[in-house]
C-alpha cells in the first residue's frame, strides 16, 4: 500500500519534469517522429521553470509543512537567483526584483502586476502538483493551492486554476491505475471543484470534446493552448482524460498540438504520473532526466510528512 502511494508520488514529480522537458523539445521538434528522435539524441532531458518552481513548493512543504506565501516566495526567489536561465516568463522575475528593491511582500508585488489585476498566467497551476500530493486527503486542498499561488499569481483565474490542477493530481492518486477510467467522472469531479465560471465551462467543454470524438488539434483550438491558465490547463486535463492508460500518448497530445507546449506537458505529465505510478513512465525518458534522484527523494519526504487527515 505504502509502496503504491510512493510510486504515485514519485510518478507525479517525475511525470511533471518529463512532460516539461519533452514539451520544451517539442517547440522545435513538432511531430512525433521528430520528437522521438530529439529525445533519443539528447544526453539530458532538461526541465524548465515549471518544474523548478514545483521543486520549490515540494521543498517548502518538506521544510515547513506549509505553503505560506512569504516563505514560499523566498524559496522561489532563491531558486530563481541560482538558475535564472530556466525559462521564466516576465512576471515572477519582476516580482522578485521589486521585493528586493522595495522590501514589500511577494503577494503585494504580485497583486500589482498587469494593471493591478494580478497574473492569470499558468505559472500557479504548472507548479502546484506537490500541493495536490501533500493535501490529497485534506479538506483544505482548495485553500492551500490558492496559498501556493499568492507569491506570484493573485488573479482569481490563477487561484482557481491552481486549485483545479491540485485536485486533478489528488483525484489521480485515488484512482486504481489498472481499473476502468471514466473521463466523465474525473472531469465532472473537477468541474464541481472549480469555483469560476470560466473553469467550469471549459472543463465541461473538454468532456464534451472527448465524448464527441473530436480530434486533438480541434480540441486544442477549441479549448485554447496559450500561457493563460484557463486555456492551457483545460487542454492538459483533456490530454490526460483522453489518454489515461499511456503516459507517452498523454504527453504527445499535450505537447504536439501547439501553444505553451512545455507547461501543458508539465501539467498533464504530473497528473498522468500520479495516476500510473513511476514504473509506467517510459524508461528511456526517465534515465535521461536531469536530477531524477532529487525527485524520488522529495517524493519520499513529502509522503513521510503528510498532514494528519
Ligand atoms: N492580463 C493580461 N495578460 C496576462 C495577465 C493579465 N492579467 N496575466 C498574465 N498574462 P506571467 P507565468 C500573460 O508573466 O504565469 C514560462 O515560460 C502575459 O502575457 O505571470 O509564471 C512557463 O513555462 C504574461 O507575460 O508568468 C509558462 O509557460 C504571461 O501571461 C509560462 O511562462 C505569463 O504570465 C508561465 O508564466
Ligand atoms: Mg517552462
Amino acid at each position: 500500500m505504502q509502496s503504491t502511494l510512493l510510486s504515485r508520488f514519485t510518478g507525479c514529480l517525475i511525470g511533471e519534469a518529463l512532460g516539461d522537458a519533452v514539451g520544451e523539445l517539442a517547440f522545435s521538434a513538432r511531430t512525433r517522429d521528430l520528437l522521438d528522435s530529439e529525445v533519443e539524441k539528447a544526453e539530458l532531458l532538461r526541465y524548465t521553470d515549471d518544474t523548478a518552481m514545483a521543486l520549490g513548493i515540494a521543498q517548502c512543504l518538506v521544510e515547513s509543512g506549509s505553503v505560506a506565501p512569504e516563505p514560499l516566495g523566498r524559496i522561489f526567489h532563491a531558486n530563481y537567483s541560482r538558475e535564472p536561465w530556466r525559462g521564466y516568463a516576465s512576471g515572477p522575475p519582476s516580482i522578485f526584483a521589486r521585493v528586493q528593491a522595495v522590501g514589500i511582500k511577494y503577494s503585494e508585488a504580485a497583486s500589482a502586476l498587469f494593471g493591478g489585476r494580478g497574473s492569470f498566467g499558468n505559472g500557479s497551476a504548472m507548479r502546484v502538483a506537490p500541493v495536490g500530493l501533500f493535501y490529497h486527503k485534506s479538506p483544505e486542498l482548495y485553500e492551500r493551492a490558492c496559498e501556493s499561488a499568492m507569491p506570484t499569481h493573485t488573479h482569481p483565474l490563477a487561484l482557481d486554476g491552481a486549485a483545479v490542477q491540485a485536485k486533478a493530481v489528488a483525484l489521480a492518486i485515488g484512482l486504481p491505475p489498472g481499473g476502468a477510467f471514466s473521463p466523465r467522472s474525473f472531469l465532472e469531479a473537477l468541474e464541481g471543484f472549480a469555483r469560476t465560471t470560466e473553469f467550469r465551462s471549459k472543463i465541461r467543454l473538454a468532456l464534451d470534446l472527448i465524448l464527441s470524438g473530436a480530434s486533438d488539434p480541434d480540441a486544442a483550438r477549441t479549448l485554447g493552448k496559450s500561457v493563460a491558465v484557463h486555456e492551457s490547463l483545460p487542454f492538459s486535463l483533456y490530454s490526460f482524460a483522453k489518454y489515461p492508460a499511456s503516459f507517452r500518448e498523454c504527453i504527445y497530445c499535450a505537447v504536439l498540438n501547439g501553444g505553451d507546449r512545455d507547461t501543458m506537458g508539465a501539467m498533464a505529465g504530473a497528473i498522468s504520473g500520479a495516476y500510473l505510478g513511476v514504473a509506467s513512465l517510459p524508461g528511456e525518458w526517465r534515465e535521461k532526466l536531469e536530477n531524477s534522484v532529487l525527485f524520488s527523494e522529495l517524493a519520499a519526504s513529502l509522503m513521510h510528512n503528510l498532514p494528519l487527515s
